[in-house]
């Protein structure tokens, strides 16, 4: 869809101009530019005020170097990063990826979703996001922590409680959040809740490590339930087969569900009996292997080398958890050919441009990651809460909050949705409710 509007047209092509070289960055800016037209069309008042122009630039960005020693002696070198992106509603919230594919324009894009999605949680929390080029896959515990420790070095002086509150992403777990909590109090002298994520002993919240798949699955239910639609007795397929793909995969088996594949970077399963989670959970989550692992101990599944292959599994429901722009147009329509009637982002920005022009060309529900993935980022609100009152709350009432969050999320996209005549596009709606709240806290506060 392209643009017609001359101001935003001719703001995109800055955008373009500056962060050459940045295609994921480009590719966030233009998908809510294009949501948005209709809403600057109605508000001159936010162009008056320079919203948009102030928007694409995030409010600061921190690259540093992170010297750390390996386990034979030798001296590593990788480059960390902190994009503080938009702090209008709230301080900055977002979490930290660990990913040799880590560059300026993959953290940016990340941060520039995040301020979105923090919006549509409803609590206060701006946007940003940081990480590093650092492989944790194939280190050592010793290595990583030694990684997690330099990092946090230099980060310390940049974040805090009501300042910026990192958590985890991709490569960022519950040790590495261990790690840099250890290293941050250490510095400071001073627990606090600078960190979400942390372990259950140390002022973690309940229900936080689930709570990604979990609130994917609890927006999907609404989209699907809104639709005439439900979980009960279809079959889905997961990507990935971190923290988002494991809560995701039992959140929607309980929701009645049959999860048939599941995958890594190197290749998926599909067991047609359904995923047997506790083994998925035993080699992910406590010897850190590899997804094909799981074939040997279940005759009945296969294992096929490399990723794409995934979306050609027949399924009703595909639930993306691994990664940006794993499904192209070409996966999209042989989803769309196989029966498939929904796909509802756990990852952030999994879906090419052409795989969502595919979506909706086929009318197949589609669940945006600024919505359908925010239940990971809110229940890390919740823990700032339980935190800050030096509290902890049951796993029923933080989950009950998580159900509810999602709920008004879906609502909050249906809603705007509908208002700008886009009914069913919970795309635009989710790029026009998250941004509407940020824009007016923006325009409030002056030209900062
Ligand atoms: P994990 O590190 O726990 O798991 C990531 C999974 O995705 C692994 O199975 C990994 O495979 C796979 N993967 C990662 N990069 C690639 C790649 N380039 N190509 C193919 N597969 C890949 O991360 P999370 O589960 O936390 O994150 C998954 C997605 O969900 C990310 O997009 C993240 O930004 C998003 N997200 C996470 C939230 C959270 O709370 N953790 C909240 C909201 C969104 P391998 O092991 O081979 O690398
Ligand atoms: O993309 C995301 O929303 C996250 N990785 C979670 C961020 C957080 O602060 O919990």
């Amino acid at each position: 869809m392209a643009l017609k509007n001359q101001y935003m047209i001719d703001l995109l092509e800055t955008v373009k101009r500056r962060n050459a070289g940045e295609p994921e960055f480009i590719q966030a800016v233009t998908e809510v530019f294009e949501s948005l037209e209709p809403v600057i069309e109605k508000r001159p008042d936010f162009v008056a005020e320079g919203v948009l122009d102030r928007l694409v630039e995030p409010e600061r960005q921190i690259i540093f170097r992170v010297p750390w020693v390996d386990d034979n002696g030798n001296t590593q070198v990788n480059r960390g990063f902190r994009v503080q992106y938009n702090s209008a509603i709230g301080p900055y919230k977002g979490g930290i990826r660990l990913h040799p594919s880590v560059y300026l324009g993959i953290i940016k894009f990340l941060g520039f979703e995040q301020v979105f999605k923090n919006s549509l949680t409803t609590l206060p929390m701006g946007g940003g996001k940081g990480g590093s080029d650092f492989d944790p896959k194939g280190k050592s515990d010793k290595e990583v922590m030694r990684f997690c420790q330099s990092f946090m070095t230099e980060l310390y002086r940049h974040i805090g409680a009501d300042c910026d509150v990192p958590a985890g992403d991709i490569g960022t777990g519950a040790r590495e959040i261990g790690y840099m909590f250890g290293q941050y109090k250490r510095i400071t002298n001073e627990f606090t809740g600078v960190l979400t994520g942390k372990g259950l002993t140390y002022g973690g919240s309940l229900a936080r490590k689930e709570a990604t798949g979990f609130g994917l699955c609890y927006f999907t239910n609404e989209m699907l339930k809104a639709n005439g639609k439900s979980f009960e007795g279809s079959t889905v397929v997961i990507s990935g087969s971190g923290n988002v793909a494991i809560y995701a995969t039992q959140k929607a088996t309980e929701l009645g569900a049959k999860v048939v594949a599941l995958s890594d970077s190197n290749g998926y399963i599909y067991d047609p009996n359904g995923i047997d989670l506790d083994c998925v959970k035993q080699i992910k989550e406590v010897e850190r292997k590899r997804i094909k692992e799981y074939v040997n101990t279940h005759p009945d599944a296969t294992y096929t080398e490399g990723c794409k292959g995934i979306w050609t599994i027949k399924c009703d429901i595909a639930l993306p958890c691994a990664t940006q722009n794993e499904i192209d147009a070409e996966s999209a329509a042989i989803l769309a050919k196989n029966g498939c009637y929904c796909v509802s982002e756990g990852a952030n920005m999994p879906s090419t441009p052409d795989a969502i022009a595919v979506y909706f060309a086929n009318n197949m529900l589609y669940g945006p990651a600024k919505a359908a993935n925010a239940g990971g980022v809110a229940t890390s609100g919740l823990e700032m809460s339980q935190n800050s009152e030096r509290l902890s709350w049951t796993f029923e009432e933080v989950d009950g909050k998580l159900k509810g969050i999602m709920k008004n999320i879906f609502k909050a996209c249906d809603d705007a949705a509908k208002e700008y005549g886009l009914e069913g596009n919970y795309m635009a709606g989710a790029n026009i409710a998250g941004f509407l709240k940020v824009a007016e806290a923006m325009k409030a506060q002056g030209c900062v």
